[in-house]
Formats: structure tokens, C-alpha cells, sequence
């Protein structure tokens, strides 16, 4: 049994689509964050970073348990666990992890800190965050390009295989096109790539779960202590673990 430990976010999505697509028994434990329970010492001693997702596999390679964090180390573990959705050949193994580094280093952290300057950030002095949505959306634009124009010229992500990138890119680019103000039309491969992962079962199987996680996430936004949220943001007057 794996158990994963996780809330709403997207990348936890990822981890959950890997999960029912190879059938893999698992549990998930709620972490909340905005309560601070990332930083619990059991929970640190899983992930010393303090963040979701991570997994215990009961059944690790040495026979007992083995936990990973990064939610990019454990699509890679998962899939080395079950021979799936990370190719053996050689060069498609290879494109389908520099897909998924892009996933991790830029599609990521980027759209990230769009969603945050757009939505979350409390307004600077001159009533905005001019600079910083700009910057974030433009940088989102131009991966949606990059996508658009892989997607051009393959059926998925890394290539004619669907697998490990494609899972990572989708609870991002997928999922969060409307909160970040790009229309359907704008990539239209990017939305016809997008509904062709909603129709697979696994993708399918696990969006009821994903939003239960979101709705939990929101609920335990609105209730959480403004020590909490100014940790979580990393606004600065936090600066130990
Ligand atoms: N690169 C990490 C990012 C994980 C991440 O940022 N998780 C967030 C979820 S919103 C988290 O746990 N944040 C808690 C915190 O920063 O205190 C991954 O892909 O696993």
C-alpha cells in the first residue's frame, strides 16, 4: 500500500493521476497546510522541505518502507515501480524526462507565481502588482507557446507516447488556463490535448478526488490564522523552518 500525503494543489494532482493510471492500491493522509502541518517534525522527517506531495511506498525497493518527495522523484519512482509511462528505450526515456524537467522547473514554479500575483497577493501601496502579474503572465504565455508548438507536431507532450510529462504538465496547463485569462482559442493543441487526457479513465477516476482536496484547501484557507497564510505565502517574517 503507498500512502500519499497531499491536499488540492496541482502537483498532488499529478501524483494522483500516476496512482489510477497503473492501479497501485493507495491512501491518502490530508496535510493541511494552512494549519502548518507540513512542518510537524514527522511530517519533515518524510520531506525536509516541508512540502506535499510525498509518498510512503510500504513496499520499497529495499522490501520496507521508502518515502520520496518532489512530486517529479515520485512520477519517475512510481513509474520505475511499475515499468509504465516512462519509456526504456533510450531516446524516448530521455525526452520524456526533459519534458518533464520542464514541467518541473518551469511550467511549475512559473504558473505558480502567476496564480499568486493574479489572485492571492494583497495589493501593493499603489493599489496593484502591476509589475509582478505581468511578469508571471507573460512568462505563462510564452510556455503555453512552447506547449502549443510541441503539441504541433506530437500527440502528446514528449512524443507519440502518453506518460510521466503529460501528467505533470496537465493539473497545470490543463486546469488552470481560465484563472490565468488564456482563452480555448489562444492554444487551441493545448485544449484539444487537455480534453483528450479528461477522457482517459485515470485522469477521469481521480477529478472528483482532486476537487474534494481543492474544496478542503479553500475551506482551510478561509479559516486559517494570518500567521499561517503570511508563513505559507513566505512573506518574510517567517525565515526559520
Ligand atoms: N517542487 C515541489 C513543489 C511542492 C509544493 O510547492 N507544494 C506546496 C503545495 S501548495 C506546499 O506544500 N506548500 C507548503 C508550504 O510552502 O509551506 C513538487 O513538485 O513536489
Amino acid at each position: 500500500m503507498i500512502k500519499l500525503y497531499g491536499g488540492g494543489t496541482p502537483n498532488v494532482h499529478k501524483v494522483l493521476i500516476m496512482l489510477a493510471e497503473t492501479g497501485l492500491p493507495y491512501e491518502v493522509e490530508h496535510v493541511d497546510v494552512m494549519a502548518e502541518q507540513q512542518f510537524r517534525p514527522e511530517f519533515v522527517a518524510l520531506n525536509p522541505n516541508s512540502k506535499i506531495p510525498v509518498i510512503v511506498d510500504n513496499d520499497g525497493p529495499a522490501g520496507g518502507p521508502h518515502s520520496v518527495f518532489e512530486s517529479g522523484a515520485i512520477l519517475i519512482y512510481l513509474a520505475e515501480k511499475t515499468g509504465r509511462f516512462l519509456p526504456t528505450d533510450p531516446v524516448a526515456r530521455s525526452r520524456t524526462l526533459q519534458w518533464l524537467m520542464f514541467q518541473m522547473a518551469s511550467v511549475g514554479p512559473m504558473f505558480g507565481q502567476a496564480l499568486h500575483f493574479s489572485h492571492a497577493a494583497p495589493k501593493d501601496k499603489a493599489g496593484g502588482n502591476d509589475y509582478a502579474v505581468h511578469r508571471y503572465l507573460t512568462e505563462v504565455r510564452r510556455l503555453y507557446g512552447v506547449l502549443e508548438r510541441q503539441l504541433s507536431a506530437n500527440d502528446y507532450v514528449a512524443g507519440a507516447e502518453y506518460g510521466i510529462a503529460d501528467m505533470a504538465v496537465y493539473p497545470w496547463a490543463g486546469r488552470y488556463r481560465k484563472h490565468l485569462g488564456v482563452g480555448p482559442e489562444e492554444f487551441p493543441r493545448v485544449a484539444e490535448w487537455t480534453s483528450r487526457l479528461e477522457a482517459r479513465p485515470g485522469v477521469a477516476a481521480v477529478a472528483g478526488a482532486i476537487r474534494d482536496l481543492l474544496r478542503a484547501g479553500r475551506d482551510a484557507t478561509a479559516q486559517a490564522k494570518p500567521h499561517s497564510m503570511d508563513r505559507f505565502y513566505g512573506r518574510g517574517r517567517y525565515l526559520t523552518a
